[in-house]
């Protein structure tokens, strides 16, 4: 069996001022490099077969196997494990005529098309790229992103043939590579390509030792669960569910923590005062320079793009917050209206892992590309789906996230268990931006979740242990509490004797907020766990 999971390439000319192309090679490979391909491109034959048979030495020191890039000539004179070739090199059934029986044939793929080719003709694995952005080789095709490697691992459904991704793989994405890079069908990476995080360091060990330790943590079976705190076929997970929801509204009243929401500007205000109704502090910062410092600061990241601007400190929040296992909340408003929405989507959903998405049938609906739904300016049309359980469940698999679709009833999904609620009222549809609300709740619970986990662990423990989770927190808990927490304070304030209409409602919500008590959620959450 070939462990996959490390994969280094080869890229002398990236080597540090100084640093030996050897003494590089071994520092990796003792920080857990777990197979090597050579990969030359301008150099003379004699040089080529010098650095392969040096290479092959310390390989078998560390009893690691050694692939070549392209040359079946070379491979064959050192007697290389494999041989890598791309789509314009030797064709795969020659190259596996030439090379002794049980050589290792991989094949560089940037599409479907290249994949199947490579399965029907007998590769061991395939090299799929560029996954990021990269400057180590000159890219003839565009990025594909972790989203369409998903895709194209589908392909290898049913066969044996292994997948790495690369180019741009660094450990600051590393663990959103894996997560994201999932087909519909479960079907994840068995591992990672890397040159210049690895080759470019002056420390090889440390870079490979941070990226052998994120490829340990990541959990392949799907989704952030960790539990089966919500199996739904025990007696009393409603209970535990209420008494969880109510645990949350007390951390966040203790902990008050700083939610911060990139907004829309329709809804910047009424979702800030929302945030501090519900005890936590908002912050409604945009500029790309402040995001690392509030990372580290926050207990929770929105991202609603209602009003389409400040993508580059959407992007950067979303990153930082991921490295700092803080939840994001993604509410992609309106995604289906335009083609540059969905774009921007899709940029930011290929950037960082989103711990909980939220949004409407029409929004969801385009997220997924599903034709059930479609879209018309913000709002959705044409109802709901046949199967609303079905698809929050499977969107949350594809998604790697916990996902809430929101409308008369509310289904959330962590990609195993589903539930369902049914509060609110309808008057939330006459007002502005009360979708909005809904995400800016999710985000101020989830807040108290990551709060919640993080107190558990005790002091410096987070800085310690990068456990290599994306998020620290139960998003399910979270996302399900801030749905509740909205839906009920609405069907209170709308019971009051001084609301008159959606004027004087929009008012009377935020005072329900600020005075939901855990014995109304007890009382009036209407929850059902449908699987
Ligand atoms: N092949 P880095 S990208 C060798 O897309 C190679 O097939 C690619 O280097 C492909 O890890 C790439 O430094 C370079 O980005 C990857
Ligand atoms: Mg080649």
């Amino acid at each position: 069996m070939v462990d996959y999971s490390l994969y280094l390439v080869t890229g002398r000319e990236l080597l540090p001022q100084g640093k030996d192309y050897l003494v590089s090679l071994e520092e990796s490979l003792q920080g857990g490099v777990t197979i090597v391909q050579v990969r030359e491109k301008h150099i003379d034959t004699l040089e080529f077969l010098e650095i392969a048979q040096k290479t092959k030495l310390l390989c078998n020191k560390y009893n690691v196997p050694l692939i070549i890039n392209d040359r079946i000539d070379i491979a064959l004179a050192v007697q290389a494990d494999g041989v890598h070739l791309g789509q314009t090199d030797m064709p795969i059934h020659i190259a596996r005529s030439l090379l002794p029986p049980g050589t290792i044939l991989g094949v560089s793929c940037n599409t479907k098309e290249h994949v199947q080719k490579a399965i029907s003709d007998g590769a061991d694995y395939v090299g799929i790229g560029a996954v990021w952005g990269t400057s180590t080789k000159q890219l003839t095709s565009p990025v594909i992103g972790v989203r369409g490697v998903g895709q194209i691992l589908k392909t290898l459904d049913g066969t044996n043939v292994k997948a790495v991704a690369i180019g741009g793989i660094k450990s600051a994405n590393a663990l959103r590579t894996l997560h994201g890079s999932v087909s519909t069908t479960g079907h994840v990476l068995d591992g990672i390509a890397v040159v210049s995080d690895i080759v470019a360091s002056t420390t090889p060990f440390h870079a490979a030792q941070n990226l052998s330790s994120i490829l340990g943590a990541f959990n392949r079976n799907i989704t952030l669960r960790v539990d089966q705190r919500y199996d739904a076929t025990s007696s009393h997970i409603i209970d535990k569910i209420k008494n969880g929801v109510c645990n949350l509204m007390q951390t966040i009243k203790k902990t008050s923590p700083l939610i911060h929401q990139i907004t829309n500007v329709v809804v910047t205000n009424q979702s800030a005062n929302a945030t501090l109704a519900l005890g936590a502090s908002p912050i409604m910062a945009t500029a790309p320079e402040e995001m690392y410092d509030l990372s580290l600061a926050i207990g929770a990241l929105l991202i609603n793009f209602g009003t389409v601007k400040d993508k580059e400190g959407m992007i950067l929040a979303g990153q930082f917050a991921n490295a700092s296992q803080k939840p994001v909340v993604f509410d992609p408003v309106g995604v289906g209206a335009t083609q540059f929405r969905k774009r921007t989507a899709a940029e930011l959903l290929n950037t960082w892992q989103a711990s909980v998405i939220k949004g409407n049938a029409a929004e969801l609906g385009a997220l997924a590309d599903s034709k059930e739904v479609q879209a018309k300016g913000v709002d959705s049309v044409g109802g709901g789906f046949l199967d609303p359980a079905g698809f929050v469940k499977e969107l949350a698999k594809k998604e790697r996230c916990v996902i809430v679709l929101t409308g008369k009833t509310d289904w959330i999904s962590d990609g195993t268990t589903v539930v369902k609620l049914d509060n609110g009222h309808e008057i939330l549809g006459d007002i502005t931006g009360s979708g909005c609300l809904v995400g800016t709740c999710v985000a101020v619970f989830c807040g108290g979740a990551w709060a919640e986990a993080v107190s558990h662990e005790g002091n410096g423990a987070l800085n310690q242990d990068p456990s290599g989770q994306l998020v620290k927190g139960d998003m399910l808990l979270g996302a399900i509490s801030g749905v509740l927490a909205l839906t009920i304070a609405a069907e209170l304030a709308v019971e009051r004797s001084d609301v008159h209409g959606s004027g004087t409602f929009l008012p009377a919500l935020i005072d329900e907020l600020y005075h939901l008590t855990p014995q109304e959620i007890i009382e009036k959450a209407k929850i059902e766990v449908v699987s």
